[in-house]
């Protein structure tokens, strides 16, 4: 065929260096920019065979989110605007590692495998994030593309999120919303504007957020929207890349790990201040109190005020639609359990990566999923947004149920179903702060984070740790588990797990307990049996 004789041809242009093996991990491939040219190239004709298998868009984003600027990575987006599913995610890796001469060989492999009918339309959308590498490499995406004749729209500099909001609104015709950037503005922001408009009385001080763009997308995307959000929220922004380096002490993941405020920015006691990361798809929050005590509000704290905002709401609609929290091992005790025993949300843990989270949420009515790193969004399913709207609309019901379902019908609007977003779930954590009247302190005493530990052990090969029970104990080696059993008992409150990372070539140790020297030590005891 005509197409593939081009694929030869074009290839040449997009060597793989030799040796090089990557795996399509849990965002994606993410590497050091200059080993991916090939890998862009490739996954532009794995998109564009996957379009026509689907016979929908597919989305393609170059970005190594919060990785530092030197790095760059890739990932797929379905068409419903979520990641691509498991078995692709092979034929990734096996397109990716295929070597030079073996790759017309690997596609067809994959056209076969999936029967292909490749006389169907392909189309593609392309978003970058601002690294440098990123313009290059986006353009390899679309080289893919037009070399099996697919077609392709380059959105250029996108958050992720909004790359999965394009490819989500294109494949529903537009009933998501509209396909473009102003689109994505318009559509939130309304919301956002709707959901705030009755909130008595905001100060200038409750609409004013600081906020650490990370240097990257989401700093000139917020930039963007400023003008849409009509001045009921106030942003100020730092490190919006006009003069520092991407992620570079700053940004959500930064935030998190340190435990402390991205350097360089001054906060006022009090003051509410979040993060995003290199993509904008995380966020977290944060101020410093009197006495100058940073206070993290992570994944954990954002879905704990977004699902009791969502239950409350429901009860005045009188809407008996089922709602749960979807959390991982990371996920500190204490948000667990006051979500199950003060709330009585079901509360349910999976595997680390979005696509677990975002799988498990699908099955409830309401399903609020956050990574304790402020990945994390709200699904409704399809049922749960008739019903809303029909109460909405209902012109026969009291007051009290219709406002609810106002608002519940309005909250829909400003989420980014299709993956967590920190422009939207800023969006929404300020339409829930302003409607409830809370300031951030108030959020953060909702319930106290057990102290807790993070730490990296590194081993001659990390596979040989197998987990279960949506990672939180070992399987192997064998005395793992019975040894980490062992050092939790020590300590009051604890909990502690290990699995292997997804995306480093590391080990990853938690620990939790009563107080800060015992989360600590615990950590330590267990990267200790690790060895
Ligand atoms: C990726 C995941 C993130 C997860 C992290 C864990 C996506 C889009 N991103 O960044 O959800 O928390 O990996 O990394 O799925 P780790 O396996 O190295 O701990
Ligand atoms: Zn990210």
């Amino acid at each position: 065929m005509a197409e593939f004789q081009e694929i030869s041809k074009l290839s040449a242009l997009h060597p793989k260096p030799a040796g090089l093996v990557l795996q399509y991990g849990t965002s994606g491939f993410r590497t050091n920019a200059k080993q991916l040219d090939h890998i862009m190239f490739r996954m532009g004709l794995l998109a564009t065979v996957r379009s026509k298998k689907t016979k929908a868009t597919i989305g393609v984003m170059v970005t190594a989110s919060h990785n530092p600027e030197e790095d760059n990575g890739v990932k797929l987006v379905d068409p419903m605007g979520e990641m691509v599913t498991q078995d692709w995610e092979e034929h990734a890796t096996q397109l990716a590692n295929a070597d030079q001469e073996d790759l017309l060989t690997a596609l067809k492999n994959i056209i076969e495998k999936e029967a292909i009918n490749m006389s169907q339309e392909a189309n593609v959308f392309v978003g970058k994030d601002t690294r440098s590498s990123s313009a290059s490499l986006s353009q390899a995406v679309l080289d893919g593309v037009s070399a099996l004749g697919g077609h392709s729209k380059d959105y250029g500099l996108v958050t992720t999120p909004q790359l999965h909001y394009m490819v989500c609104c294109q494949n529903t015709q537009g009933k998501y919303g509209e396909a473009t950037v102003e689109g994505y503005y318009t559509k939130f922001c309304q919301a956002f504007i709707q959901l705030t408009k009755n909130t008595s009385n905001r100060t200038d001080d409750q609409k004013h957020l600081c906020l650490d763009g990370a240097n990257g997308i989401g700093a000139l995307k917020v930039r963007e929207m400023e003008s849409h959000l009509k001045k009921e929220l106030q942003i100020s922004l730092n490190n919006d890349g006009s003069k520092g380096r991407l992620n570079h002490q700053c940004g959500a993941d930064y935030v998190k790990v340190q435990q402390k405020p991205p350097t360089g920015i001054k906060i006022n006691p009090g003051e509410r201040c979040c993060s995003f990361d290199g993509d904008a798809d995380r966020i977290v929050y944060y101020y410093t109190d009197s006495e100058g005590t940073f206070h993290l509000l992570d994944g954990d704290k954002m879905a704990t005020l977004i699902s009791t905002f969502l239950k409350e709401l429901l009860t005045q609609a009188g809407l008996d639609l089922k709602i749960a929290v979807v959390q991982t091992a990371y996920a500190n005790g204490s948000s667990t359990h006051y979500l199950e025993n003060t709330m009585k949300v079901l509360v349910r843990c999976t595997k680390t990566g979005v696509k677990h989270l975002h799988h498990v949420a699908q099955e409830f009515d309401v399903g609020v999923y956050f990574e304790a790193n402020g990945h994390g969004t709200v699904l409704f399913s399809k049922a749960a947004e008739e019903k809303i709207q029909q109460l909405a609309e209902d012109t026969n019901v009291n007051d009290e149920r219709k406002k609810a379902a106002l608002l519940l019908r309005n909250t829909i609007n400003v989420i980014n179903q299709t993956v967590g977003d920190a422009i939207s779930d800023m969006l929404l954590i300020e339409a829930i702060l302003a409607i409830k009247g809370m300031t951030i302190q108030q959020w953060d005493t909702i319930y106290t984070d057990l102290p807790n530990r993070q730490l990296k052990v590194k081993v001659a090969d990390r596979r040989v740790i197998d987990t279960t029970d949506a990672e939180r104990r070992a399987v192997t080696p064998a005395g793992l588990q019975e040894a980490i059993d062992n050092l939790v008992k020590k300590y009051r409150q604890a909990r502690s797990f290990v699995r292997p990372s997804g995306t480093e070539d590391v080990v990853r140790v938690y620990a939790e307990a009563d107080t800060q020297e015992s989360a600590d030590a615990l950590a330590h005891e267990v990267s200790l049996a690790v060895y």
